[in-house]
C-alpha cells in the first residue's frame, strides 16, 4: 500500500504573485471576489427571510477558484458547474439581478425563474449549465470540449466540480474519453474538504486527487485555491495546453467552505474552531490583500468594494420587486 499523501491545504501557499499578474488583473479579480462574497451573504440573508424557496448551496470562501478561472478563460470557452454555482456564474459576468431573481423564482430570472439556484445557464457568457447531479458537470464539459475540437473553434471547456464528485464513475469515464480524444478540457476540482458530511481525506483514503487523475493520463496539478492569482495561473497554463491540442488537465484546488454544505446544515460534523481557522487562514479576500493586490492601495480596494456592494443591493431590491414566475 502506498503511504497516504497529505491533502492540500488552503492558505498554505506563500509564493509571490506570478510575474504576469498585472494591476489590471488584480483590479478585475478584486471586483469579482467582493461581488461573489457580497452576493452569497445576501443570498443567505434572503433565504433566512423566506425570499428564496428550497435550499441554497453558497460558495462563501470559494470565490478565488470562480474568479481566477473566469479571468483565465477567453470568449467562446464554455463552462459547466454544480449545485454550488452562483459564484461561477457571477465570475463569468452573469447579471447579479437576473441571478438573484432566478433564486427567488421570479419571471425576470436568468432562466425565467424556472431553474432556481441549481439550474443556471448563461451561454452568452460561457456558462453552458449548472446542475445538481454530482459529477455531471465533467462529462457535460467533455461533450462541450469534443464539440469545440470537432468544430475547430479553438475553444476550451472547463468543468467546475467538487472533491466528492471526483469519486463518481461518470467522472472517471469522462477522463478516459478526454485523454483518448485529447479533448481541450479542464477539470477544476474545488476540494473544500467535504462531500456533504463526508471528509474528502476519508473518501480518497488520504490520497491526492491530482495524483489519481495523473494515473488516467491527465496533466494534473494542485493549487492553493484561496489564491486567485495562483488559480488564474494554473487555469491559464491548462488552457494553453488545451488550445495547443495537448489534451485535458486536472486542477485540484484546495479551498475552505466557510458556510455549511447547504443552508439547513447544522455542521455537527465539524467544530466552530475549524471554520474560524479557515476564515483566518484561507479567506480569498484576505489572501488577495496579503498576496495578490499588486499596486492597488486600500482606497482603491474600498471603492471597488462599495461599487460591488451597491450592485448586489440593487439586485436584491429589483429581484424582490419582480413578478413571480407563476405555476
Ligand atoms: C449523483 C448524486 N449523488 C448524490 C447526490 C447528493 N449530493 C448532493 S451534493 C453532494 C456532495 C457533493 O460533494 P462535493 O462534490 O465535494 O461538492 P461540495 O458540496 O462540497 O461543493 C451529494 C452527495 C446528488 N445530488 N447527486
Ligand atoms: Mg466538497
Amino acid at each position: 500500500m502506498p503511504a497516504p499523501t497529505s491533502q492540500p491545504t488552503p492558505g498554505s501557499d506563500q509564493t509571490p504573485a506570478p510575474n504576469d499578474w498585472t494591476d489590471a488583473c488584480a483590479r478585475a479579480a478584486w471586483a469579482g471576489l467582493v461581488r461573489c462574497r457580497r452576493f452569497e451573504d445576501a443570498v443567505m440573508d434572503a433565504w433566512r427571510a423566506g425570499d428564496i424557496p428550497g435550499v441554497v448551496h453558497v460558495a462563501t470562501g470559494q470565490e478565488a477558484t470562480a474568479v481566477g478561472a473566469a479571468l483565465a478563460l477567453a470568449p467562446g470557452d464554455m463552462v459547466t458547474s454544480t449545485h454550488r454555482g452562483h459564484g461561477h456564474a457571477l465570475a463569468l459576468g452573469t447579471d447579479p439581478t437576473a441571478l438573484m431573481a432566478e433564486l427567488m423564482g421570479r419571471r425576470t430570472g436568468l432562466v425565467a425563474g424556472r431553474g432556481g439556484s441549481k439550474h443556471l445557464s448563461d451561454p452568452e457568457r460561457g456558462l453552458l449549465a449548472t446542475n445538481a447531479i454530482v459529477g455531471a458537470s465533467v462529462p457535460l464539459a467533455a461533450g462541450a470540449a469534443l464539440s469545440a475540437k470537432t468544430r475547430q473553434t479553438g475553444g476550451v471547456a472547463l468543468a467546475f466540480t467538487g472533491d466528492g464528485a471526483t469519486n463518481q464513475g461518470a467522472v472517471f469515464e469522462a477522463m478516459v474519453m478526454a485523454v483518448a480524444l485529447a479533448l481541450p478540457l479542464i477539470i477544476l476540482v474545488e476540494n473544500n474538504g467535504y462531500a456533504q458530511t463526508t471528509a474528502s481525506a476519508y473518501a480518497s483514503g488520504g490520497q491526492s486527487l491530482a495524483a489519481r487523475a495523473r494515473g488516467f493520463g491527465l496533466a494534473a496539478d494542485t493549487v492553493d485555491g484561496s489564491r486567485v492569482d495562483l488559480v488564474w495561473s494554473a487555469v491559464s497554463r491548462a488552457a494553453d495546453r488545451a488550445r495547443l491540442g495537448l489534451g485535458p488537465s486536472f486542477i485540484e484546488a484546495a479551498v475552505g467552505r466557510l458556510e455549511g454544505f447547504f443552508s439547513l446544515d447544522a455542521q455537527a460534523y465539524r467544530g466552530a474552531d475549524e471554520v474560524a481557522r479557515l476564515r483566518a487562514a484561507a479567506c480569498p479576500l484576505a489572501r488577495f490583500r496579503a498576496k495578490a493586490r499588486g499596486g492597488l492601495d486600500d482606497a482603491t480596494l474600498a471603492a471597488i468594494e462599495t461599487d460591488q456592494a451597491d450592485a448586489v443591493d440593487a439586485a436584491l431590491a429589483a429581484a424582490r420587486a419582480a413578478p413571480p414566475a407563476g405555476p
